[in-house]
């Protein structure tokens, strides 16, 4: 669809889902710098990379002591076993944090309820001051409260420096207090990944590229995928209504702008006769193609009206892109094929479009190819293998 403006017809098609009108386009939100495998939204038993929200530099047992009383401190992420943690549930919403290499807990210091008692690893024996809760406070951050005081753990003044330590601390909700997860194992949702079976609808970003690609879009914190990656971004419960919302990528450093990437195109949660969650979708070259798209829904509660919603376009259609619709960069280098004549059914680079990818929405009205299903969660799949 065409951005900063609506089309009735996509919804006649659809069976007359609500009214129409004119959308303001959104702006895309700024993309974090934050490289990440898979940040979560909520917890699940498994292995965690733990990173603080102020530095994004992670939590870590120093000098991968496996030593009762060794310090855990900040320290640059390094993908080492000292910076992963096997998080598990023990009782009441509290959760033990075990480093994978020392196999020891995260513990507060003496069992202190003193501000500013250290944090350090030690043996697990099930103790209030081992034990942890996890509060979301928004964006995929969490506070990390100890059962025995409720204080959180605080990295100390905020400081940047390698080899910072963390301490206990009332809870102020500055981000020296606040972390973001991301699992590196442990996914107890076959197939679904970070995206959870859990009554929130969130998008999983997934990059199946051979190089670095930078991921964007509406309401939610773009970040940076590497080949093989993914990243979660939840965006509301499985009944928040968010009529078009649009997502993208690129390659790292490649943006070729506003109104030159493909689309993955959505409305959420619509009510559609029985359905309180009825979502539309499609994967939009109205205004060009840069990379390759798919969108796999997962269907809500277990139906089958995802059965064949499916939507991918695996081809790259950079290299026969018809001349009138070349973008280049400034080195030369061709990084987006753009229809300019979106509202055109017979411009030469929709049948282009058209033609060369049956499930691509080619120009402004082409709603035939519209999927529609009652899912929970969907990926979107940079240059997706089929
Ligand atoms: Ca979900
Ligand atoms: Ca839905």
């Amino acid at each position: 669809m065409t951005r900063g403006m609506y089309r009735c017809l996509s919804w006649v098609v659809l069976g007359g889902l609500v009214g129409c009108g004119v959308i303001e386009p959104e702006p895309p939100e700024k993309i974090d710098r934050l490289q990440s495998e898979a940040i979560v939204s909520s917890i699940t038993e498994g292995d965690y990379v733990i990173r603080s929200a102020m530095t994004h530099k992670c939590i870590d047992i120093a000098s991968g002591s496996t030593a009762d009383g060794a310090k855990v401190q900040q320290w640059d992420c390094n993908g080492t076993n000292a910076q992963k943690f096997r998080i598990s549930p023990t009782s009441d919403g509290y959760w033990k944090i075990i480093n994978v290499n020392s196999n020891k807990a995260l513990d507060i210091s003496n069992n202190s309820t003193a501000q500013n008692a250290k944090v350090h690893q030690w043996t697990y024996v099930g103790g209030n001051n081992q034990q942890f809760k996890f509060v979301a406070r928004g964006d995929n951050r969490f506070s990390i409260h100890a059962r025995h005081t409720d204080m959180v753990i605080d990295l100390y003044w905020g400081s940047a420096d390698n080899g910072t330590e963390y301490v206990q601390y009332p809870y102020t909700g500055t981000a020296n207090q606040l972390y973001t997860l991301d699992k590196v194992s442990g996914s107890d949702n076959s197939g679904r990944g970070c995206a959870a079976a859990d009554g929130q609808t969130t998008l999983r970003f997934i990059n199946r590229c051979a190089f670095e690609v930078e991921f964007a879009g509406n309401n939610i914190t773009g970040g940076i995928l590497g080949t093989g990656q993914e990243a979660c971004r939840t965006i509301g419960s499985v009944t928040t209504y968010m009529p078009t919302k649009r997502y993208w990528g690129f390659a790292r450093g490649e943006d070729p702008g506003f109104e030159r990437h493909s689309l993955a195109e959505f409305g959420f949660n619509e009510v559609f006769y029985s359905y309180a969650s009825w979502d539309w979708f499609n994967l939009s070259h109205v205004d060009a193609h840069n990379l390759p798209l798919k969108i796999v829904p997962y269907e809500l509660g277990g139906g089958t009206t995802c059965a064949g919603q499916v939507r991918s376009c695996p081809m790259n259609l950079l290299p026969g892109c018809p001349p009138e619709g070349q973008f280049r960069n400034a080195a030369g280098k061709l990084i987006s094929c753009v229809s300019r004549d979106r509202d055109n059914p017979n411009s030469v680079v929709a049948r282009y479009f058209d033609a060369a990818c049956s499930q691509s929405y080619s120009w402004s009205g082409d709603d035939s190819v519209m999927a529609a299903c009652n899912a929970e969660d969907f990926d979107i799949v940079f240059c997706p293998p089929n």
